[in-house]
């Protein structure tokens, strides 16, 4: 009788395991014929050299190593510029920033620089029945001029394609201080309406100009105007005190949203724009986290990213998501140090290099300025690999438009769908790359910068920015470090690259 039993447990338990393969066969087919989820995860001024992945010792960031050693990790990817409000334009529209010359560094009161008939990534999902939203800094302006931050800020995420959205207006170190959901500054109370200026003080408000004994953490450049929680910002703001911002939990603030938002939308196509604070001034890390890099805040604050991309990745698993979601990872421009505050960051630096190899960094026309780590990541459908293939952030409507079958109408944006699922390693021929207005070529191993007039060198942000009188011409492949100006000596592929340039530029 005992055996009898035995054996029609074996048999209920082989039943068990054939019929969960059978579903696991099948969740595996269904995540290449759906719609998968499509996640973007954007870090904000995080360098080349920043991650493990990328050849960092110092810092380890094994949660986003994840992503680049199962996913593809690209090294020849970049932002379409050297600073963040251009770069979010060009990926979010598929339109070279360059073309729009409000696409440059915005004050926190700037109108929307994206046009409300304008094609956009979320708008192109939305008609293939997409749900979509934007957790995180938005940067890109809000409204359309004079903003009233007591009333429905519009237009703003909500009007060009994100169904839902949680911001940040325009940096961590610029007024307002106020998280916005869904166009409405939260917690905020009416008896204590809310006002910002970028032009002049509000009478009797404390700056980090005049004030400079109620901060915390002290300005370097810029960056002494209004104080808030310590921190001196750019930019004029009073009221609206129940709704500042706690900087230490703004990391942990934005993971929740992040969360939420895949727990309640799992049930159908999704597209998640997750944009962390990190590493950009002021870097405020959760005391959980500080000291644990060594590095000072600015270490401190990617090991903060990289422990909220984990928990981020372990919310898309248990909500039963992960193998079926594209993730895409990037930064929005490269490495700086002392952007505006004294905070450790060059001091502590030790051995590490955020550039990696690269010549420049934030603001800069060199390399580093937008070459910026990028990676595709879907469970048990990419391979792992590395790819050399040259891609920009701006390809990503086309290609997206093409995984959902799409065929976005765009200048610009390129469709390289089988370089992100790694089918291939065929990437651009060329690239028009942009910083603070300054424009280069990328052809080939090519890269051409025309002579600009302007300095070569920030000195407050001890930043090289790539300006010559003279044109410059490197060979990436042989000098990635960009210490041999081919210009005079290879005058054919000088000439070459810049009638492409001119074709490209249109002047
Ligand atoms: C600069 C700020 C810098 C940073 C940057 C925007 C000064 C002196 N410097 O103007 O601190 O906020 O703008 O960074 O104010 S970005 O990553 O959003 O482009
Ligand atoms: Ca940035």
């Amino acid at each position: 009788m005992k055996k009898q039993i035995r054996i029609v447990i074996d048999k209920l338990l082989v039943l068990t395991i054939i019929l969960s393969s059978c579903t696991s066969f099948g969740q595996q087919k269904s995540s290449q014929t759906d719609k998968p989820n499509i996640v973007i995860i954007y870090l904000d001024d995080l360098g080349y050299g920043d991650l493990s992945a990328y050849g960092a010792t110092t810092l380890k960031t094994p949660n986003i190593d994840v992503i680049a050693n199962e996913g593809i990790k690209f090294t020849n990817a970049y932002a379409t510029s050297a600073t963040c409000t251009p770069s979010r334009y060009g990926m979010l529209t598929g339109v070279y920033p360059w073309r729009n010359k409000e696409a440059k560094i915005l004050p926190g009161s700037a109108p929307l620089i994206i046009g409300e008939n304008q094609q956009t990534l979320p708008k192109l999902l939305k008609k293939e029945g997409y749900q979509t939203g934007i957790v995180g800094k938005w940067h890109l302006g809000l409204g359309t001029g004079i903003v009233d931050w007591n009333k429905n800020v519009t237009p703003g995420p909500n009007e060009v394609g994100f169904d839902e959205s949680y911001i940040l207006a325009a940096t961590q170190d610029r007024v307002p201080t106020v998280y916005i959901k869904n166009g409405l500054v939260e917690g905020l109370n009416s008896e204590d309406p809310i006002f910002v200026d970028y032009e002049k003080n509000f009478d009797g408000q404390p700056t980090g100009l005049e004030n400079p004994e109620l901060t915390t953490m002290k300005w370097h450049h810029g960056h002494n105007g209004t104080i808030v929680n310590g921190i001196p910002r750019i930019g004029f703001m009073k009221g609206g005190a129940s709704a500042y911002w706690f900087d230490t939990d703004m990391a942990d603030n934005f993971l929740v949203h992040a969360q939420n938002y895949v727990k309640n939308h799992k049930k159908n196509p999704f597209f998640l724009y997750y944009a962390l604070n990190q590493p950009h001034v002021p870097r405020t890390p959760n005391p959980r986290f500080v000291g644990k890099s060594g590095m000072g805040p600015r270490g401190d604050a990617i090991l903060e990213a990289d422990w909220c991309i984990g928990e981020f990745m372990k919310t898309l698993k248990q909500e039963g998501v992960l193998e079926n979601t594209l993730i895409i990872f990037s930064s929005d421009n490269g490495p700086v140090l002392n952007d505006g505050y004294y905070d450790d960051a060059v001091e502590k630096l030790g051995n590490h290099k955020p550039t990696g190899k690269l010549r420049g960094g934030k603001y800069s026309i060199f390399e580093a300025g937008t070459r910026v780590p990028f990676m595709t990541y879907w469970k048990g459908t990419i391979k792992p690999a590395v790819s050399e293939a040259l891609v920009c952030q701006i390809d990503l409507l086309a290609s997206i438009a093409k995984l959902v079958g799409r065929k976005a109408v765009t200048t610009d944006s390129q469709d390289f769908l089988n370089v992100f699922l790694g089918n291939s390693n065929k990437g651009r021929n060329n690239l028009i790359l942009e910083a603070t207005s300054r424009t280069a070529l990328r052809h080939g191993d090519w890269l051409m910068i025309p002579p600009y007039k302007g300095p070569s060198y920030n000195p407050e942000v001890n930043i090289e920015l790539g300006s010559s009188s003279e044109y410059q011409l490197y060979n990436l492949k042989n000098d990635i470090g960009q210490n041999h100006n081919l210009a005079k000596e290879n005058k054919k592929k000088l000439e070459e690259c810049i009638k492409i340039f001119i074709n490209l530029r249109g002047k």
